[in-house]
């Protein structure tokens, strides 16, 4: 019985990585030495796994800047745009299809499942010429073979992912579906199968998390037959198909059905369910079962008791039993005993990769050894997990108690939304079409460094205030300049929409070099919720205060909802999210509640992530929307109905959630919508939405000023799906990643064309 991992974090203990990509991109690296020092961030995780008891390594893994992007340079399906300089350059290329040039725009990106990651959507059409390229495969398992790694296992993303992710190229039918490419893939990924076995390969894995959402029959049936080809090739390694993040539902019969000898399903979280699936589907006769009991995607400890359980279980249900996380680690930072800030008796529970992959090495010598071969370990991890239940960190009792008199009535505003908006009105005296913005203005690089002097000593926290208060001036200024109608602050002070709340809030642990991969050379470094959740004083009412101090026109308050807050961060896993969620917005409502009583009429929750965590499987939908939305309504309910809440979510796709939105009891929310053409406005029309609601028209992703007819071209197409009463003048996201130039003019365009629109409206009597 073996250990092993599906995938390893990629940047290195200091984020060598991004340093050598970012260093070649601006010409002060050479290839070769971005080379070079990927070759050794790969040696330094094989030692790393192998130190740790891991006895199989995974390669291929590793990427410059993803592994879709990688997928796709594999089997050769490069966009039409791109293939010259591809050809010219392999590298320089790489990075084009990345990142775009002047002359081709880059692939898209979008999440990868329901993770913090971005990949890099692959584009075809029913011209698409696959042709296999194992260079990088065969390069990396070489590189471990040489190495000594005692075995190394090839980790590609499966055939049927790859094509159920990838969507028509530009210029192909919108209703082209890439899975009827299949025919044509198959044979390439023969190719790359008979490659890796001449290269030493004795297993490959291949990744089909597709697999773990809703499928349609002829998906199941194109999933059962591409295994079926692949199996029966006489040149190949032995296979292990691999699922995680959710359960295989009724992809598992398929599966186990295949020609392949082996399969990697995860035991973690709602895949739990594979456990039951397993023994009704007769288990895995003869064949490997890879068995993700040590969750990859949270920095919790395992409770090796239970796993050593479920491994014992599974003992009977196939023919042979290995241990791994639950999926690749490239989803949690490196190493938790790099924390040294974190107090020691706290840092006991947490499990980063490293001390992942040794927690797999320990079941695995238990599972063949007996578990008395591992008493030690089971004794010290049951102290640290009845430490961590005894802790009054996770267990402050006002909390619980506070949390425990929760009652729907909590959750719902005073009057109904019909009822509110004469208040409002009344108070605000807006005009129609009212302009704002989503909150924050640019992050320059004066606030920057001054939060950087800070940290390092330089200047001390009163000098540090002032340079916020500068700003906060500078931004009221502007908007009133500009004629602005509902003003923000700016969010000078603010690093990270969750980190600067998380940071005020105990709970809440930050870690210094907990640094995740989030799309090609940036990383977040998530705050760990571990304990239970209090505010013990107030978080933003000052600086919105101070802003009110300075203008007659009202300023929002601007805060993070419960959602994002635990969406951006690791939530403990010792009680259920929605009574982590439920804390959360206690702490918030009562922040709402006190920007309310300092004077705020308007304050603002956003939400960017409610629809990033939606579950894969759409059965596990509404369970995760009832808490979501009443999460959202229990911080936000607090107010009076005079008081407008305001939300804001960064997606045009909201089809799917439209009912939970409208279940936010929010008065007015903001849409990302200027790159889809207020499509969102007819889209929200069309669902009946009957509130307020303000579809960008400023694309801030792009450095693009949109002048004043186009911007009241948008408003009066917004005009024709939402009545001038309900619609709002606003960008699509916050302007923080735009610089000051293009932000007046951008702002003050969208102004001038509120204005225009307002004049073209019938006289109201
Ligand atoms: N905040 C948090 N999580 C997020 C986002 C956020 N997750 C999803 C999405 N937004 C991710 N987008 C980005 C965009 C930019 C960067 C990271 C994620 C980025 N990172 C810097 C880097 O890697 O150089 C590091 C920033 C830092 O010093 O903290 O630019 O908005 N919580
Ligand atoms: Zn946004």
């Amino acid at each position: 019985m073996r250990a092993t991992v599906h995938g390893y974090p990629r940047q290195g203990p200091n984020r060598e990585l991004k340093k050598a990509v970012e260093g070649y991109w601006e010409g002060r690296v050479t290839a070769e030495a971005l080379h070079s020092t990927a070759a050794e961030l790969r040696r330094g995780n094989w030692r790393q796994l192998a130190d740790a008891g891991i006895d199989e390594v995974p390669t291929g893994d590793f990427s410059y800047y993803d592994h879709m992007l990688d997928t796709t340079v594999m089997v050769g399906a490069l966009p039409e745009r791109h293939r010259a300089a591809v050809a010219a350059d392999p590298l320089a290329g790489y990075f084009a299809m990345a990142r775009g040039t002047q002359e081709a725009a880059p692939l898209e990106m979008t999440k990868w499942f329901d993770t913090n990651y971005h990949y890099l959507v692959p584009e075809l059409g029913p011209d698409t010429v696959f042709r296999a390229d194992a260079g990088k495969q065969t390069a990396e398992l070489g590189e471990a073979l040489a190495l000594g790694a005692a075995a190394a296992r090839p980790v590609l993303v499966g055939p049927v992912t790859y094509l159920l992710l990838a969507k028509p190229a530009p210029g192909v039918a919108p209703d082209f579906e890439p899975l009827t490419l299949l025919e044509r893939l198959l044979p390439v990924y023969a190719e790359l199968l008979a490659d890796l076995r001449a290269a030493g390969a004795r297993w490959v894995q291949l990744d089909e998390p597709a697999l773990v959402q809703d499928r349609t029959p002829g998906e199941l049936a194109a999933a059962g037959e591409a295994y079926r080809a692949l199996g029966e090739l006489a040149d190949r390694p032995r296979l292990l198909v691999a699922s995680y993040f959710d359960r295989l539902g009724e992809a598992l019969p398929v599966l186990a059905k295949a020609p392949v000898e082996g399969l990697a399903l995860d035991f973690t979280g709602p895949a739990a369910a594979n456990l039951d699936a397993l023994a009704a589907v007769g288990g895995l006769p003869g064949k490997r079962l890879v068995a993700g009991v040590v969750d990859g995607r949270n920095v919790w400890i395992n409770d090796l008791e239970r796993s050593m359980a479920t491994l014992a279980t599974l003992l009977g249900l196939a023919g042979r039993v290995d241990v791994a996380t639950s999926c690749s680690l490239l989803h949690v930072p490196l190493d938790a005993r790099a924390e040294r800030r974190i107090d020691p008796q706290v840092a006991r529970w947490l499990a980063f990769a490293r001390q992942k992959a040794a927690e797999a090495a320990t079941l695995a010598r238990g599972l063949t050894k007996g578990t008395g071969a591992i008493s030690a370990e089971l004794a010290a991890n049951r102290a640290d997990l009845a430490s961590r239940t005894a802790s009054p960190l996770t267990h402050d009792k006002a909390v619980r108690a506070r949390s425990a008199a929760v009652t729907e009535a909590d959750t719902r505003r005073a009057l109904p939304y019909h009822r509110r908006t004469a208040a409002q009105r009344t108070r605000l005296g807006l005009p129609p079409l009212p302009t704002t913005t989503i909150g924050s203005f640019p992050q320059t690089a004066e606030l920057r460094r001054a939060r950087a002097d800070l940290r390092a000593g330089r200047i001390d926290e009163t000098a540090y205030e002032q340079r916020i208060a500068a700003q906060i001036r500078e931004v009221v200024a502007f908007q009133e300049r500009a004629g602005l109608d509902v003003l923000v602050h700016g969010e000078g002070e603010r690093n990270d929409m969750v980190q600067y709340f998380a940071e005020q809030l105990t709970g809440y642990l930050a870690t210094r070099h907990g640094w995740v991969q989030s799309y090609g050379t940036r990383y977040v470094r998530p705050p760990i919720l571990a304990g239970d959740v209090a505010r013990p004083r107030p978080m933003s009412v000052r600086w919105t205060q101070y802003a009110q101090s300075l203008t007659s026109r009202p300023v929002k308050g601007m805060l993070t909802g419960p959602v994002t807050m635990l969406a951006w961060s690791f939530v403990r896993d010792d009680q259920p999210v929605a009574e982590t969620a439920r804390q959360v917005a206690l702490a918030l409502r009562d922040e709402v509640c006190e920007l309310e009583a300092g004077g705020a009429a308007v304050i603002q929750v956003d939400e960017p992530a409610l629809r990033e965590t939606l579950p894969l499987r759409a059965a596990d939908r509404p369970g995760y929307l009832a808490w979501a939305t009443a999460a959202f309504r229990l911080a936000t309910s607090g107010v009076r109905p005079d008081t407008q809440i305001h939300t804001h979510m960064c997606y045009a796709e909201f089809g799917d959630i439209i009912g939970a939105i409208e279940q936010l009891d929010a008065d007015v929310i903001s849409l990302e919508a200027a790159r889809s053409h207020m499509q969102v406005a007819d889209e929200l029309a069309g669902h009946g939405y009957p509130r307020e609601a303000g579809p960008g028209v400023y694309d801030i992703h792009s450095p693009r000023v949109p002048g004043p007819e186009e911007l009241a071209a948008l408003l009066r197409k917004g005009l024709t799906a939402i009545p001038a009463d309900r619609l709002w003048a606003n960008p699509d996201c916050g302007l923080k990643t735009r610089g000051w130039p293009e932000v007046r003019e951008a702002l003050r365009n969208m102004v001038a064309a509120a204005r225009t629109v307002r004049r073209e409206l019938p006289r109201q009597s």
